[in-house]
């Protein structure tokens, strides 16, 4: 499964044996050039980032680490290799041999599913767009650029699919991938969460722990799809995904850090005693970690859902893990618990299973955030503080579901709007949070140095000294 570099589109699908595929995307690819240039990092077109680029799809050892300008990066089409025999592992068509082409029948929703994990990869580059002018560190802005030429490639992979499998209204999809905008009044992005602001660092490292975390287990139930092209992309996708994951763990982890170190030297733990010496203070993080959190448990979509039932029953989207699983993989006769409100207080509700993959899906997601939560408190400990970070209710500040009409606190007390409206400013980030940690966001740019907020990380990028230069700047 190695990759064909000497093609304009890097491939290993054997691009040039499909010449109507290989010019269809030929000619989307200057659109998208034109959409990296105008949406891509600001003013970064010739900085000079030492990157990894895949070169094979193979788990061990796909990538070479080298300087390249993000435009010249070798977007391209890879697959994970096919499996000998698949077969479709759930729902109704349980039992057939995996679709090497799109049934008919199912067209539609599987097009509506490309075109929503493909709408999000463009969009966390246009929200992140502005950040590589307020870079903690040179290794900060390396790992920024990291993602966005991969959540760029993420975009190539749907892209792929709608040309080589969606006819004429798949290469319209394509384009209109490159014309919505994420947070855009008139065309925006499909998904709430991806039209909100990242602003500054913090929001980053939020969004890269828990958003990145739902493009993995979104990624990882398409992975199990019956239909084998859409599988085999999604598959290779998750390789890349884990350093998203990891730049958001290793992010706070480092901020906490420093915090943790400055309460220590100084013997301060005021919010304002330590704002005034340039860290945030652990209560604000916790804020930025509720929204995040919260935004992007919405991203699941609605704890009951006829959509989902519909995607698991056609085969087209399994369950996390759906082969580990000890079951029919039919679930018509099965039920879930989910969370409803009975005269006035949240209870657990069974409820058929195949409606609420939705919430299933979440659930996987929780337990998987809270392994971060516990190792970003194992830093607090280390320094002999009480304080501990933690997950707000599942419930909390919702806007998708059932639970989007009542007001949860974070520790899952179901409240009124005036409770909600006198305590939200201690549970969410306040305008004025967001002012301080904008004050922070400085540019640090000299190899080595580190903004005064955040730690430096333990170990640089691919064995380099964490003081390498990881972008040239031209
Ligand atoms: N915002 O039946 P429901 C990633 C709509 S992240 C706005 O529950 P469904 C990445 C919904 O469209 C992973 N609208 O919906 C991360 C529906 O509308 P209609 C992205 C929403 O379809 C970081 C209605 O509400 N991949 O890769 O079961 C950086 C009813 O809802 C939202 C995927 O999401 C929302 N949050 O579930 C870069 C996988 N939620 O039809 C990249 C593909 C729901 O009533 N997508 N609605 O007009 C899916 O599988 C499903 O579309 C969803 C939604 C699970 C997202
Ligand atoms: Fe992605
Ligand atoms: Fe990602």
């Amino acid at each position: 499964m190695n990759i064909d570099y000497s093609e304009k589109i890097p491939n290993n699908v054997n691009l040039s044996t499909d010449k109507t595929l290989q010019r269809a995307l030929e000619r989307w690819q200057p659109n998208y050039l034109q959409w990296w240039k105008e949406m891509g990092p600001e003013g970064s077109l010739n900085f000079e980032v030492y990157l990894r680029t895949a070169i094979s799809a193979d788990a061990s050892g796909w990538a070479h680490f080298d300087y390249v300008k993000m435009p010249d990066y070798r977007w391209g089409i890879f697959l994970a290799a096919p499996e000998e025999g698949r077969h479709i592992n759930f729902g109704e068509h349980k039992g057939e041999p995996a679709w090497q082409e799109v049934p008919g029948e199912h067209r539609a929703n599987l097009r509506r599913i490309v075109v929503t994990q493909g709408d999000t990869e463009p969009a966390s580059v246009e929200q992140q767009k502005h950040l590589g002018l307020t870079c903690p560190s040179l290794y900060d802005l390396r790992n920024l650029f990291q993602i966005n030429v991969e959540e760029g490639r993420h975009l190539w992979a749907m892209v792929y699919l709608l040309q080589r499998y969606f006819g004429r209204d798949g290469r319209e999809e394509a384009e209109a991938l490159l014309q919505r905008r994420s947070g855009d009044a008139d065309h925006p992005r499909i998904l709430g969460a991806f039209n909100e602001h990242t602003p500054d660092w913090l929001s980053y490292f939020m969004f890269t722990y828990f958003t990145d975390r739902d493009g993995k287990f979104q990624l990882c139930a398409l992975a199990e799809s019956g239909f084998d092209p859409l599988a085999r992309t999604t598959q290779f996708m998750l390789t890349e995904e884990a350093h998203h994951m990891f730049v958001g763990e290793s992010g706070i982890a480092r901020v906490i850090q420093r915090t943790c170190e400055v309460m220590r030297d100084h013997q301060v733990e005021a919010p304002d005693q330590l704002r005034a010496l340039g860290v945030i203070d652990l209560a604000t993080l916790q804020r930025y970690l509720n929204f995040h959190y919260s935004v992007t448990l919405d991203l699941f979509g609605a704890d009951q859902s006829s959509n989902a039932a519909t995607f698991f029953s056609t085969g087209l989207k399994g369950r996390y893990d759906e082969t580990k699983i000890h079951d029919d993989h039919v679930l018509k006769n099965d039920t879930y618990k989910i969370l409803a409100l009975v005269d006035g207080t949240l209870v657990e509700k069974e409820v058929p299973a195949l409606v609420s993959l939705n919430e299933r899906l979440r659930d996987e997601f929780v337990k998987d955030s809270l392994r971060g939560v516990t190792r970003w408190n194992k830093v607090i400990e280390r320094h002999g503080l009480p304080f501990r970070l933690h997950l707000p209710h599942k419930a909390f500040n919702r806007r998708i579901g059932a639970l989007n009409a009542v007001r949860i606190s974070p520790e899952g007390r179901v409240i009124s709007e005036t409770e909600w409206h006198a305590n939200v400013r201690y549970w969410l980030p306040t305008d004025e949070d967001r002012t301080f940690i904008t004050s922070l966001m400085g540019r640090v740019v000299e190899p080595g140095k580190f903004a005064n907020w955040i730690a430096p990380p333990a170990n640089g990028i691919k064995g380099k000294p964490v003081d390498f230069e990881y972008v040239r700047f031209n």
